[in-house]
C-alpha cells in the first residue's frame, strides 16, 4: 500500500475503541481505509485478538460472494501496529455504499440483519484450525456480571447507590435470569457475542445484508447470545442512550422478522436445545448489559465511553426498562418462535 495519509475524521459511536476513517491519496487517486485504535484496557491482548480477527476474515473470504472487513497488514507483516506510546492500532479496508443502523425503519432491515448475523454463524462453523482465543474471558457469563455488580455495590466507591436505588433492586430482584439459558449445555460455536444492529453494514440502495462488522469479541460460545443481543437493540424503538423511557418497548412485530432472517440462515444447524432458548436470550443479554451499565456506573465509568454524568446510569435504566416490556411479552414471543419453527418443520425442543 503506497500513498499518503491525508485526512483522518473521527467515524462511528463505538463504546470502547476508537474508529477513524482515513483517506490516503497516491498520485490522482484517494483511497478510504478504516483505521481502529484498539482499547488495550479492555482487550488485554491486541496481537491475539488480531489473530483471531484475521483467522475469521480470511476464511470468510473463502466462501463465494461474502463481503467481509479485511485486515490490512502492517510494513512488517502484523495485522496490528503499536506506536511509541504503546496503543495498538489496526487499518481495515472501508467498504463503500452500505449504511448501518441505530434503530431499524422495518421489518425488512430487522429481517437482513439478522439473516446476516446468522449467516455469519453459518459460515464459521467450518473454520479450521484451533479454536478461537476467548479475547474477554466469561464474557457473556451473565452470573459473574451479577457478581462483579454485587461487589461494586458493596463497595459504593463513589457514593453513587443511593441515586440509582430503583434500579438496583430492579436488578437484584432478577437474579433468576443468570440462570435463565443453561448455556453450559448448549454446543460451543464461532460467535459474534457483540451483534448490535449498528455491527450489520446493510447496502444503501437495497438495504440487503452485506456483512457483520467489529469482530473484537468473535469467539467460541452460544449462539443464544448473539441472538438476543441482536433483538437487544433491534426490536426497540429507540437506542442504547435514548434518556425519555416513555420511549422504550419490545417490538414484537420487529421481533418475528429477526426470527425469521435468523432462522433462515441458521435452521440447518441449530440442535434443539439452542432453537428451546431463543424466546429467553432476549430477556438475559438486556438483562446482562442493564447490570454492565449499571456496575460501571456504580464503579465510576471505567469501562463504557460517556458523554455525561449519568450516561451509564439512564444506558441501565434503558435496558431494564427494556426487560421489564420483554417480561410483558415472553408468551407472544414464544409463540412467534413455535410458529415460525413449524413454518420451517423444525421441532421447537425442550430446552
Ligand atoms: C460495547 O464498543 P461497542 O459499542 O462495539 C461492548 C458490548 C456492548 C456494547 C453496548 C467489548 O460494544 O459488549 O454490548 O458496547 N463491547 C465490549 O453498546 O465490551
Ligand atoms: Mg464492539
Amino acid at each position: 500500500m503506497e500513498g499518503k495519509c491525508t485526512k483522518i475524521t473521527p467515524n462511528g459511536n463505538g463504546n470502547v475503541n476508537d474508529t477513524f476513517v482515513a483517506t490516503l491519496q497516491y498520485q490522482a487517486h484517494s483511497k478510504k481505509y478504516t483505521l481502529q485504535r484498539i482499547n488495550h484496557l479492555v482487550f488485554q491482548n491486541p496481537p491475539q485478538l488480531m489473530d483471531n480477527f484475521s483467522r475469521v476474515s480470511r476464511h470468510l473470504q473463502t466462501k463465494p460472494g461474502r463481503c467481509c472487513l479485511r485486515v490490512i497488514p502492517s510494513k512488517k507483516g502484523h495485522f496490528y501496529h503499536q506506536d511509541e506510546e504503546g496503543n495498538y492500532w489496526r487499518l481495515l479496508e472501508y467498504i463503500e455504499g452500505v449504511k448501518c443502523l441505530e434503530v431499524p425503519e422495518n421489518q425488512q432491515q430487522a429481517y437482513e440483519a439478522a439473516y446476516t448475523f446468522g449467516q455469519f454463524q453459518a459460515d464459521l462453523l467450518d473454520l479450521p484450525g484451533d479454536p478461537l482465543i476467548e479475547t474477554i474471558p466469561e464474557f457473556h457469563n451473565t452470573s459473574k456480571r451479577f457478581e462483579s455488580f454485587t461487589k461494586v455495590l458493596k463497595q459504593d466507591p463513589l457514593g453513587r447507590s443511593a441515586e440509582a436505588s430503583t434500579w438496583i433492586d430492579f436488578a437484584s430482584n432478577r437474579e433468576s435470569l443468570c440462570f435463565a439459558l443453561s448455556t453450559e449445555k448448549l454446543p460451543v460455536r464461532v460467535v459474534h457475542n457483540d451483534t448490535k444492529l449498528n455491527n450489520v453494514l446493510l447496502d444503501a440502495e437495497t438495504e440487503k445484508g452485506v456483512c457483520a462488522i467489529d469482530l473484537d469479541t468473535v469467539m467460541p460460545g452460544c449462539v443464544l447470545h448473539d441472538f438476543g443481543d441482536l433483538v437487544r437493540t433491534t426490536a426497540c424503538p429507540v437506542s442504547e442512550d435514548e434518556t425519555d423511557l416513555r420511549n422504550v418497548e419490545f417490538l414484537a412485530v420487529i421481533f418475528e422478522a429477526i426470527v425469521e432472517g435468523y432462522f433462515q440462515a441458521t435452521k440447518d444447524f441449530l440442535v434443539e436445545e439452542e432453537i428451546a432458548g431463543l424466546a429467553k436470550a432476549p430477556l438475559v443479554i438486556t438483562y446482562e448489559l442493564g447490570l454492565r451499565f449499571l456496575t460501571d456506573y456504580l464503579a465510576g465509568d471505567p469501562y463504557f465511553k460517556i458523554n455525561y454524568a449519568a450516561h451509564n446510569l439512564n444506558r441501565a435504566k434503558v435496558q431494564f426498562q427494556l426487560v421489564s416490556s420483554m417480561e410483558e411479552n415472553v408468551k407472544a414471543m414464544e409463540e412467534i418462535v413455535a410458529r415460525i419453527c413449524r413454518k420451517h418443520n423444525r421441532s421447537l425442543g425442550t430446552g
